[in-house]
């Protein structure tokens, strides 16, 4: 399957990478890796990324660029860390000429615009493109490595969650060997506030705990208001909740100004992405997310009864 992605790269002069919706360090570092891995391989061609990107990481990585709608509509699109065009933050892919796609979520088979390379064992998208950049001996630059690096770095926690200790390692250590800074990296990781704080504190003294074992919290805009941050970030406090004994599943809910609610699910034991595809949503076997129209406390619930009954049935 590289063969034929990269023969899509080789055809187009102009290409646009694409992340998903609530862009992570995972998306944003395979999609700066990737354009770095084409431009450093074919230094005469056009490669842009779209969408949000992660702006703590800026400064010591790249900012984004600006992509105008008759250059998505001539290029080919290349979609990195999620699932199909419906994910992608920028909604303009649908435009696009040709496609592909790399990624490691649990593939639901709705992408099939073109070739893709989905790895689920792989603990990031960054994970695979550094392997295919290994295994194809492709040249790649500094940024680059520096890019996928965090990649791997954010969506594996630091380490945390690795499916294959020794490729892993080898896949940084080739990183590392090609000017990935995992000292800068870390330092703006670990960077915090007060107001986080303040919220962290929230969290820990706001949980709710339901018979089965579901930690769960809910973020109304009153609540986010109070607080001075916003949905995702409070969606990224998610794994404050996590580990705690008897309690295998934890999820959070955040409303955002328009009214639509961010949710997250997390697992140290049952899948919870089926009951995330349920609503809409998707990921991996233990962390997935989707998102409601407005936020309705009985569905709410409804979805944690759903996620209850998914560790009774695990517990069997
Ligand atoms: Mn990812």
């Amino acid at each position: 399957m590289f063969n034929r992605i990269w023969e899509l790269i080789k055809k187009h002069d102009s290409i646009v990478i694409y992340g998903h919706i609530n862009p992570d360090g995972d998306c944003y570092g395979s999609q700066v890796g990737l354009k770095e891995v084409i431009l450093s391989n074919f230094p005469n061609k056009k490669v842009y990324i779209t969408g949000t990107g992660v702006r703590a990481f800026f400064d010591i990585v790249c900012e984004m660029d600006k992509v105008d709608d008759e250059t998505i509509k001539n290029s080919l699109a290349i979609i990195v860390d999620g699932n199909d065009l419906a994910r992608m933050e920028d909604s303009r892919i649908f435009t696009a000429k040709e496609f592909a796609k790399i990624d490691h979520h649990i593939d639901t088979g709705s992408f099939t615009e073109g070739p893709s390379i989905v790895d689920v064992e792989a603990n990031s998208c960054c994970d695979i493109i550094t392997g295919l950049v290994m295994e194809h001996n492709l040249k790649i630059s500094k940024l680059g490595a520096n890019a996928l690096y965090l990649g791997i770095l954010t969506d594996s926690a630091r380490f945390q969650f690795v499916t294959n200790y020794p490729q892993t390692f080898e896949r940084a250590k080739f990183l590392c060997e090609h000017g990935a800074e995992p000292n800068k990296i870390n330092k703006v990781l670990s960077k915090t506030d007060e107001i986080t704080l303040a919220a962290k504190g929230y969290v820990m003294s706001h949980y709710k705990k339901s018979k089965a074992g579901v930690i769960s919290i809910v973020f109304d805009q009153k609540t986010l208001q109070s607080l001075s941050i916003s949905a995702n970030h409070a969606s990224n406090l998610i794994n404050l909740l996590g580990n705690i004994e008897g309690y295998p599943i934890w999820c959070s809910f955040a409303e955002y100004s328009d009214g639509r609610v961010r949710c997250e699910f997390r697992s140290n034991g049952p899948a919870v992405q089926p009951v995330a595809v349920s609503i809409g949503g998707g990921g991996h076997a233990q962390a997935s997310g989707a998102q409601l129209p407005k936020l309705d406390l009985k569905q709410i619930d409804e979805i944690i009864h759903k996620l209850d009954q998914t560790i009774i049935d695990w517990r069997k």
